[in-house]
């Protein structure tokens, strides 16, 4: 395809679709501000989330965060989007019809942490929180599992502030391993998946969520065996020159164990 915008091109000039260079590079312009707003909102997001993963290990002596994936929809994406749709061809439209053109996928390790990142994330002042959907409490009818918010975060730009909306999607690792293996079957099969298959993929979302409680009860086992075994024990506590010994469960919330 040739470059719309050539360098040997005039102000008077017109491209083939009848806009001057002026007008091309201003749009040029707004369309960078527009996706750099996004790129720079995942990046607010993506430290908050280390801040809270950083602090959850100090607190509970554990990361409840496995990964976290982000990425910006393409400009080719959008655009198929906005035709699939139906919405409105200008950058306001599609700013205010497509909320997940900036996305993060948190995977956790158990349910429990799905749902205390999403109130700590939910709880922080200048999120707004646009929506909740708990595909988790109400799986899709094909099993899919996830808790999706769409946040809407302010990014402070030279001249203006953007409120910019990011699609965030928890879910934990059985559910993410389910969900891209369904992903890779619709597309090989360009959405019409035999019949047999899908009610497969449906048993298979059933024994993942079976497998997160599983693990999750194998974990709060184990938590309370730790808890149980510090609980007869004391801890010294060194202050300047004077150690201190105090029982463990006292110390404990303060503790980096
Ligand atoms: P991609 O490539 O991951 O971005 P909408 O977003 O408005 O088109 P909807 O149904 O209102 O549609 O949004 P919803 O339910 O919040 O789902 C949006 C995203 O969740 C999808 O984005 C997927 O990433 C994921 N998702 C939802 N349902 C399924 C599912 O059944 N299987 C899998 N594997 N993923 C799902 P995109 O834009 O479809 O794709």
């Amino acid at each position: 395809m040739k470059p719309v915008l050539t360098n040997s091109m005039t102000n008077s000039e017109e491209s083939k679709h009848g806009l001057g260079l002026a007008q091309i590079k201003q749009l040029k312009t707004e369309l960078t501000r527009f996706m750099m707003s996004y790129k720079f909102a995942l990046d607010e997001l993506n430290t908050k989330i280390d801040i809270l993963k950083q602090e959850f290990q100090y607190i509970h002596d554990y990361n409840p965060i496995e990964h976290v994936k982000s990425r910006v929809k393409s400009p080719e994406s959008i655009l198929n989007k906005v035709y699939r749709k139906g919405y409105d061809l200008s950058l306001s439209a599609i700013k205010k019809n497509i909320k997940d053109i900036a996305g993060i996928r948190i995977t956790c390790s158990f349910i429990k942490d799905i749902y205390e990142l999403s109130n700590m994330l939910q709880s922080q002042q200048d999120l707004e929180v646009l929506e909740v959907k708990d595909y988790i409490e109400n799986p899709k009818p094909n099993g899919y599992q996830s808790l999706h918010l769409i946040l809407q975060v302010p990014v402070f730009m030279s001249d203006r502030v953007e409120n910019v909306c990011i699609e965030v999607q928890i879910r934990t690792i059985a559910m993410d391993f389910w969900a891209s293996l369904e992903h890779k079957i619709y597309y090989k099969y360009n959405k019409a998946v035999p019949e047999r298959l899908k009610n497969e993929l449906k048993e298979a979302a059933v024994t993942a969520a079976q497998l997160d409680k599983k693990m999750e009860s194998i974990h709060q086992e184990m938590s309370a065996i730790k808890d149980a075994s510090h609980s007869h024990n004391v801890e010294k506590l060194q202050i300047n020159d004077e150690t201190f010994t105090l029982p463990y469960d006292l110390l404990k919330p303060f503790m980096n164990k």
